[in-house]
């Protein structure tokens, strides 16, 4: 059985021999920092599980992505905590379950849902001497209270262990839509201050709804609120033009902050964190990429995030890191065709199914709710690469990146992790026996059972409107048999009841953790 000391064994082993190679054996200090692997977590949004051409995709080709899957550890049973955006973001950065939290979907506008006492990720591997970033999609809310935009915007990710952060606060359809780099706003003319409204209309801009001749998408109403650079979002924001962003070049914005970041820190041990805008809406790729996909924007969007992933993995292997970095790359949620936009993305998809034969897609409790691609490459600590059954989800990065850097967690830290490194190395590894996924319900796996518990609340109307999204609620328990039923076709819960009671208490157990 894999242990972590002969990981790093191996590691010790193989960096030395690099490191005396290339600097002679003198230089103990560096090469005690350097045999610490490089981590680097790719998350992609809303990407299905589907979307990929190593995951089925034929429809177009992700090359650089695909390139990581041949290499490393391509996972087929691999879950993101929930399935949507912010509960998922907060149980790979906490490792707990978002439900502790009521951790939901955040306006742009949000305090921060994490407090600073608590600890995350970053912190943790700061305690093994690494330098930490977060470069893309945020999501997490910032300061307390009402955030000013025009002052320091804290607490936020440097509070939370990061020592470098460069953000897009909330979603790409959200304002403010302006680049938050550690705690001040980019390019922030304070002669033109920045205000938010989520509430009332707020400054004189255009709104979609009034001037719908000057959008690049048509939107529904919840996304028609101000309008930045020809896409009216969701919310309202006075003030602030000259820090605007430029969707179209979010490809070269992020993509070189990453890149410096690696540049920067390339002699010390790194944790990356890159969280993408892409392939969320609005999807208004570059000009690079417009036309190239054949499924119109949500498949050029899938484009850009590859080439993104392309340029990046080149920089590690540029700053000669890339054999030393263990990568994750993933998705925070399942895949969506309308939401919000009039992108065309159903009508242009074609044959191209981004769920791949599991039932639902974001917002579900279905199983492509969660499902989602998830390789991991990893050159100097991987034993047996390949493809991977394991049940595993993102919450369990904490704990397995813990064991991976030699840190031992606090008694109540990381309640809900659990350590897979050794199926991250090794594609042979089981995972998890066990797992909740988190919807607008709960449901949980176990074994070749699936069981999502009753919903007894209300379906927010903009969910309950979009017919194309099979959200999983019901009023009813479901029961599914996956060894039988991947697709989630057949209720069996009627037929075991005595399942369906077990099931529900280890809910209630974990809840009551
Ligand atoms: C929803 C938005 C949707 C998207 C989502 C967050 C409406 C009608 N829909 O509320 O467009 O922004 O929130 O997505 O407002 S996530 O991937 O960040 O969770
Ligand atoms: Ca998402």
């Amino acid at each position: 059985q894999f242990t972590c000391s002969v990981v790093l064994c191996s590691l010790l082993s193989a960096c030395s021999q690099q490191e005396s190679a290339q600097h002679g054996t003198d230089e103990a200090l560096v090469r005690k920092d350097t045999i610490k692997p490089n981590v680097v977590i790719f998350y992609v949004d809303d990407l299905g599980y589907g979307d990929l051409s190593s995951y089925g995709m034929t429809a177009t080709q992700t090359p650089s992505i695909d390139a990581l899957a041949r290499e490393g550890i391509r996972f087929t049973d691999a879950h993101s905590s929930a399935a949507t955006c912010t509960p998922s973001r907060y149980s790979l950065l906490t490792g707990q379950y978002a439900f502790r939290n009521n951790a939901a979907i955040l306006p742009g506008d949000a305090p921060l849902i994490i407090d600073p006492d608590t600890p995350t990720l970053p912190d943790m591997m700061k305690k093994a001497g690494y330098k930490t970033a977060v470069v893309g999609k945020w999501h997490l809310g910032l300061g307390r209270g009402h955030v000013n935009w025009n002052e320091a915007v804290k607490p936020g990710p440097l509070e939370l262990g990061f020592d470098y952060s460069f953000l897009m606060p909330a979603t790409g359809d959200r304002v403010p839509t302006v680049y938050l780099e550690n705690h001040h706003v980019v390019n922030l003319d304070p002669a033109n201050p920045i205000e938010i409204s989520y509430q009332q209309r707020i400054g004189s801009r255009p709104v979609g709804t009034e001037s719908p001749q000057l959008l690049k998408q048509g939107a529904d109403l919840q996304h028609s609120r101000t309008i930045v650079n020809g896409i009216s979002r969701i919310g309202w924001m006075k003030g602030g033009h000259e820090a605007e962003w430029v969707d179209e070049d979010f490809h070269t914005v992020f993509t070189n902050k990453a890149i410096d970041f690696i540049e920067q820190n390339k002699a010390k041990p790194f944790l990356l964190y890159f969280p993408f805008h892409d392939i969320h809406v609005p999807r208004v790729p570059n000009e690079m990429f417009v036309g190239k996909s054949g499924m119109g924007p949500r498949g050029d969007a899938i484009l850009q995030m590859d080439w993104m992933t392309g340029r990046i993995v080149q920089a590690l292997k540029d700053a000669g890191v890339y054999d030393n970095t263990l990568i994750v790359f993933s998705s925070d949620n399942g895949p969506v065709m309308d939401d919000g936009y009039a992108d065309q993305a159903e009508e242009l998809k074609g044959e191209h199914d981004p769920s791949a034969g599991f039932r639902g897609g974001k917002y579900s409790a279905y199983e492509a709710g969660t499902r989602v691609p998830m390789i991991v490459t990893f050159p100097n600590g991987i034993t047996s690469a390949g493809e991977s059954s394991a049940l595993i989800s993102h919450i369990d990065l904490y704990r397995s990146l813990a064991n991976l850097v030699s840190v031992e967690l606090e008694q109540g830290e990381a309640l809900d992790s659990v350590d897979l490194l050794p199926a991250l190395l090794d594609a042979s590894a089981t995972g998890r026996e066990e797992m909740l996924e988190e919807s607008f319900t709960v449901s949980i796996r176990s074994g070749k059972w699936k069981y999502i518990e009753p919903f007894s609340g209300t379906t927010p109307d903009w969910l309950a409107n979009k017919t194309a999204i099979e959200n999983g609620l019901q009023s009813e328990p479901q029961l599914f048999d996956l060894s039988n039923d991947i697709a989630e076709q057949n209720n069996i819960a009627t037929k075991y009841p005595e399942i369906v009671n077990q099931l529900q208490t280890r809910i209630d157990q974990i809840r009551a953790m």
